[in-house]
This record gives C-alpha cells, sequence and structure tokens, in this order.
C-alpha cells in the first residue's frame, strides 16, 4: 500500500500534480502587507523615561535584551509585555478553570453557592478536567504532528521523491530500523528509510495497538502503565479519543478524562516526539558537542542577517545550505554585505545549534526584539510559538516574515508553500528575498547591544555517553557515589507572568549549587546559554563535588539537550539509567521542572515526565484551582498510580528544595 503524503492545500498551489519545480517559487503575501507601525505608536506612545526605566527591569533580566526593550518602549512598539498588562486583570473563572464554552447551550461558568453546574449538569471537576484535557491533546498534536512530518519527510528520502536531503546518521538509521523490527541485512539506507519511514507513520494510526518506542521505557514502569490502562494504542487515535471524550456528553468523570489525559501525553513523548528526535537525527545527524554563541548580539550589522523560528527542522536545515550557496553569497555582497548570517530562535534554533553549532538569539520573549534591532532582513518561520503579531512588530522595520506552513499562514506575511519535494529551491527563493531586502535596511536603526555569550551545546544521550567513555556508567557511579545527587530536567517556555528568563535561571543556579546535574531543553536552556551557564567555566557555579566532575570532563554543570521534542531525549536518558540499575523510572533520583512554561505542549510534556514515574514542579499555577479534587489527583492522588505527582512552585528557591527533598528521599529508597 503506498502511502500518499501530505497534500498541497488547493488555493496555495504550486506546481502541477506530478511536476517537479524547476524554477524558485514566488511567495504569496497573506491578505494585505500590513501598514500599522504609526497607528500601534500613536496608541502606546505614553510613557516617560522614568516608567520605561522601570518597565524595562521588571520584564527581563536578560541584559542584551534590555536595551532592545527599552527603544520599544520610548517609540512605542507594542511587544507581548504591552499585550499581557493590556489583559489584565484576568478572567477568575478562565484562571480557576470553571468556564466552559464548549457548546451553545453555554458558555457557562461555575460560580458557587448557587451555580455549581454548567447548563448540561457538568461540575467544577468535569469542566476543569475537560479543559485540561483538551490542552493536553493539543500539545501532544503539535508535538506529534511535527513528528510526522519529519517521518514522512524520510520516506520521502526513502522513496526517492525528494533529493534534497540526505542520510545523515546511517548508523542511527539501522539502528532503529532494527529496534522496530525491520531487517537490516543488505539493505541500502534509501530503502531503510523507506521502510522506517513507513513503519513510524503506521505507529499514527490504530492498528498496531502499541507505539514501538514505548519498549525503551523499563518494564516496571511498562507494567504500571499497563495496570492503569494508560499505554497508549496509536498518536493519532490518543488525540481523537480526548477529543472526542471533552464532547459534551462523553466524558463525565474526571479521574477517567484524567487518565486519558496520561495516555495521550504518553503517545506525545514515547511516540511522536521520540519519533521527531530520532528520525531528526538519522536525516540531519545526531547532535555532537560543540561550541557557538547566543544572545541578541549574535546578529551582525554588517551582515544580512536571517532568523530561523519555529520547531520543525526540515525548513532549517535547507536554509543552512542554502545561505552557504555561493550564489546567495555573491548576491549579499552585491548588495554590500559582507555576508549572510543565519541566526536561530526558539526550538527551530536549538536543532540548528545542536547539530551545526549555528549561533543563537533568544528564547521565547525575544522574538519581538530581534526585529527591533533593525538588522533583520527576514524572519523566517515555520510553525509553533510564533506570535501572529510578528508581522505588525515588523511594520515597524525592513523586516520580512516570510511563513512556509500552509498550517500555520500568517496575515502580513510572505508564504511560501514548503514541502521535503522542493525544499531546496523554495529555500533559496526565501533566502534570496531576504538578501535583496538587505538595501531597505536603515544603518541608522540598527541596535545590536552588548557580545554574544559563548555556549557548548550538543549533548544528545550519544555525545553524553561518548564523553563519558562510551556508556552511562560512569555517570551511574557518580551518581551512586554522591557526587552528583541526582539529575534534573529543567524545560520549557518563556511566560510575561513571570520576569523572563528569572524562573529559569533561579533554579538552575540553585540546583548546580546542591550538585545537582541540569539537563536542559527548549527555552529554558536557551535561558540558561544567555546566562551564561552552558558554559565550563559555569562550573565554578556549581557545588564542590559537581564542579569536580564537570572540571574533569571539561562540560558545563547545565546540559543542553536540544529543542522542546527533544525531551524524548531526557526520557531515553531516564530509561536507560533506570534499565542499567534495573529500577522503574520512579525509583531514580531525578525530577522535571518547568518554571516559566505557557504551551500546551509544555502540559504535555509534564504530563509524561509525571506518568513516566519523574515528579514535576510547575513555575505557573495550571488553570485547574477551580476543582480541588483535580487539584488533589495532580498533586497528591497520582503518587499512588504511577508513583510521581506535580507540585506547582513559582518561588525558584522553594522549588530547589522541593527538588533536591526528592532526590535525597530517592536516593535513601535506592540505599545510596
Ligand atoms: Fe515554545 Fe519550543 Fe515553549 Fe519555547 S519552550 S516557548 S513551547 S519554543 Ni518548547
Ligand atoms: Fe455549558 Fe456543558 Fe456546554 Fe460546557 S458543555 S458550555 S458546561 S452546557
Amino acid at each position: 500500500m503506498e502511502y500518499i503524503p501530505h497534500e498541497r492545500i488547493t488555493n496555495y498551489q504550486l506546481p502541477m500534480e506530478g511536476c517537479v519545480m524547476t524554477e524558485e517559487p514566488k511567495p504569496q503575501l497573506i491578505r494585505e502587507k500590513l501598514d500599522v507601525c504609526e497607528l500601534d505608536k500613536a496608541r502606546m506612545a505614553i510613557l516617560n523615561p522614568a516608567l520605561i526605566e522601570q518597565k524595562k527591569n521588571e520584564r527581563t533580566i536578560d541584559e542584551n535584551a534590555k536595551p532592545v526593550l527599552e527603544l520599544m518602549l520610548r517609540e512605542g512598539i507594542e511587544t507581548v509585555w504591552d499585550r499581557f498588562e493590556m489583559q489584565q486583570p484576568s478572567c477568575k473563572y478562565c484562571l480557576a478553570g470553571t468556564s466552559c464554552s464548549r457548546c451553545t447551550m453555554g458558555p457557562c461558568r461555575i460560580i458557587p453557592p448557587n451555580r455549581i453546574r454548567g447548563v448540561c449538569g457538568a461540575d467544577a471537576d468535569l469542566i476543569v478536567s475537560r479543559n485540561l484535557l483538551d490542552l493536553i491533546a493539543t500539545g501532544s498534536a503539535a508535538h506529534s504532528d511535527h513528528g510526522r512530518d519529519i517521518a514522512e519527510t524520510l520516506y520521502l528520502v526513502g522513496t526517492g521523491k525528494t533529493k534534497d536531503y540526505t542520510i545523515s546518521d546511517p548508523v542511527k538509521l539501522k539502528r532503529i530500523s532494527e529496534e522496530f523490527g525491520i531487517k537490516t541485512d543488505g539493505k541500502k539506507p534509501e530503502q531503510l528509510a523507506a521502510e522506517l519511514g513507513g513503519a513510524m507513520l503506521d505507529e499514527y494510526g490504530m492498528r498496531k495497538n502499541t507505539l514501538q518506542f514505548l519498549n525503551r521505557a523499563p518494564k516496571a514502569t511498562r507494567e504500571i502503565w499497563t495496570k492503569l490502562g494508560i499505554t497508549p494504542r496509536g498518536i493519532d487515535r490518543e488525540v481523537v479519543d480526548s477529543m472526542h471524550r471533552v464532547q459534551m456528553g462523553v466524558g463525565a468523570d474526571y479521574v477517567n478524562i484524567l487518565l486519558q489525559g496520561l495516555r495521550t501525553s504518553l503517545s506525545d513523548g514515547w511516540g511522536g516526539s521520540m519519533i521527531g528526535t530520532e528520525v531528526s537525527d538519522i536525516l540531519f545527524g545526531t547532535p555532537t558537542i560543540k561550541s557557538s554563541t547566543m544572545n541578541l548580539a549574535v546578529m551582525k550589522s554588517d551582515h544580512v542577517n536571517i532568523s530561523v523560528h519555529g520547531h520543525n527542522p526540515v525548513l532549517s536545515e535547507v536554509i543552512v545550505k542554502a545561505v552557504a550557496d555561493p550564489e546567495m553569497k555573491a548576491l549579499a555582497q552585491k548588495y554590500g554585505a559582507k555576508g549572510i548570517n543565519l541566526v536561530g530562535m526558539c526550538c527551530t534554533g536549538s536543532e540548528l545549534l545542536m547539530r551545526k553549532g549555528v549561533p543563537m538569539t533568544g528564547n521565547h520573549l525575544n522574538q519581538e526584539l530581534i526585529i527591533a534591532t533593525g538588522a533583520l532582513e527576514a524572519m523566517v518561520v515555520d510553525y509553533q510559538c510564533i506570535f501572529p503579531s510578528l508581522p505588525r512588530t515588523a511594520s515597524c522595520f525592513h523586516t520580512l516574515i516570510i511563513s512556509t506552513s500552509s498550517k500555520a499562514t500568517i496575515p502580513g506575511s510572505y508564504f511560501f508553500d514548503f514541502h521535503a519535494e522542493d525544499a531546496y529551491l523554495t529555500a533559496k527563493a526565501i533566502v534570496r528575498m531576504a538578501v535583496e531586502n538587505f538595501k531597505n535596511r536603515n544603518p541608522q536603526r540598527v541596535l545590536i547591544p552588548g557580545e554574544p555569550v559563548p555556549v557548548m551545546s550538543g549533548f544528545s544521550n550519544e555525545a553524553i555517553k561518548n564523553a563519558l567513555g562510551g556508556s552511562f556508567k560512569p555517570l551511574i557511579d557518580l551518581i551512586a557515589a554522591g557526587k552528583i545527587r541526582g539529575a534534573v530536567g529543567i524545560v520549557g517556555c518563556n511566560n510575561p507572568h513571570i520576569k523572563h528568563d528569572s524562573g529559569h535561571i533561579a533554579l538552575t543556579k540553585e540546583l548546580i549549587k546542591k550538585n545537582i546535574l541540569c539537563v536542559e531543553t527548549g527555552c529554558a536552556a536557551i535561558a540558561s546559554g544567555k546566562a551564561g551557564l552552558l558554559r565550563p567555566e559555569a562550573a565554578s557555579l556549581a557545588g564542590n563535588d559537581l564542579r569536580a566532575v564537570c572540571e574533569s570532563l571539561k562540560i558545563p554543570p547545565v546540559l543542553h539537550m536540544g529543542s522542546c521534542v527533544d525531551n524524548s531525549r531526557i526520557l531515553v536518558l531516564a530509561a536507560e539509567l533506570a534499565n542499567a540499575l534495573n529500577v522503574p523510572i520512579h525509583k531514580l533520583p531525578i525530577a522535571g521542572a518547568a518554571p516559566e512554561w505557557y504551551s500546551q505542549k509544555a502540559v504535555s510534556i509534564g504530563a509524561y515526565f509525571v506518568a513516566s514515574g519523574v515528579y514535576t514542579v510547575l513555575g505557573v499555577m495550571p488553570h485547574i484551582s477551580g476543582s480541588p479534587p483535580v487539584v488533589s489527583l495532580l498533586t497528591e492522588g497520582l503518587k499512588g498510580a504511577v508513583n510521581a505527582s506535580f507540585s506547582v512552585e513559582p518561588d525558584p528557591v522553594k522549588a530547589s528544595v522541593l527538588i533536591s527533598d526528592h532526590i535525597e528521599r530517592k536516593r535513601t529508597e535506592l540505599g545510596i
């Protein structure tokens, strides 16, 4: 049976069916070019210098961001923080999770003592749990659909439908093919790619009724899932099942709904995200330890600057190739630039940093600021975490917002219908457009503050093992000997509820002081990079034992393990440590933390950490406080089911105490 990949959406159709693109495509302007800057400024410009100074310092701890933020405040260019202020005070029912607008008998709010049921009869517990399941399913869908795009690319490479990608890690391709039960003897990488790509796409359906990568988890952990009935059956299936349960008149029992949340999250962590990570490694290379730089100052005033923002490396990897194309370099010089400077942002940036050492501008709350440096020719985006307002920000500068996913067309952006089949031609067209925009830059408006910070990145599990001499045994020995007390995965976003980066940095510093190794992904890892914690020199901030370990291995005390789908690397690390010790994951001296999370994806990540047996501390309260039974199930009840639970603790120092107490308890239980 032939797998038919994605269909182009018709209104943006480029080549005819069966035609191969031979010319660079032209972009389509989505709706109209925005010219809103002066209007926005007139609305925003109300601030006096003292207030600007105060706001700048209240909003971020990123020193390179502050001067740019100041400029935006002074000129009245709207940012996420302004919109956050305008949204206050929040609706207290939404905050508590007790509002529902799922159907037109409502909308409904729970207002005790009298309004305690929605029109359909749903009580607070049901409304809160349904809302939470909706978040988990959304997050799981986002990660997993990204994973599907990567698996599909592998399939297209294998079947020869795209020539624009190669197999960068054939060893890993073979290893994972074998894991999937595919016979590898005598088969070419292309054939394996087609077979493995096809087998992975089958993980999304439901005929198999299980997921291959679940077998990586320790047997005792899998038995817990079986007993609870939360072993995922298929990636798409769990999302659809969840959507079914939140339909009015289906799910009525909050416990049942939350268990489905755990199952759906497991299909993300051990399914869609893990496929995303592993196949990205196969296609683009398994990360190895490398050096690069981070913060807004990686922008270059004499170069064409192009940033890639979003999540999916299928696009950004070919952009890397296109900027190195001699034709593009020559074009840049023709326009008077010294060259083309490709920089990353958010998770797409982490993908490129991990594999290619591409410099990183920043994390989630840096995305508008990079435009305001005045030196960005194009912001090329794929999907997820991209502010829909970026074209408004860009209308105050010469920056072009270039969208590339038919799932994420943005009004005011230039859209290229990007597909793996004609990836390189599209990438070249994008880079050309950026380079030609260099002439529109106003050098008087360029503001690139400070100096970039060096970072060490690329800590895939393979790279960590390599650094340890070939296995995790030395790490286990160090943990057993107490030199490293345990490990914490610090993950997740920025959120204007919390001063930009402050939660990540305070928690990370506290934990390394306590000799706890931090492994980080996503915007958390980027925060650490900007703050200098991803340098080997940061070992001096760690406790004496961890410091000695890091110094002897010449590694930082905080390891950058990748993007958010790469949280699957943390699951694999936990599974390998647990398997080596022959214990379930929940017995390990490890924990998770998401100090500044905002996204539905982060809810799914937190849920699969906990469902896998990893105690997880959130820095931002989810919208569940309106149901004490739901709160109690998530913070206490789950211990009886999956031997792990959530805590919520906005104070990073207190969170570090919760985590280190947990780790010490686990050590005692293990007898180490
Ligand atoms: Fe998005 Fe992945 Fe969150 Fe950052 S950490 S704000 S989800 S970019 Ni993933
Ligand atoms: Fe109200 Fe129930 Fe409809 Fe939600 S599903 S809006 S609680 S009637």
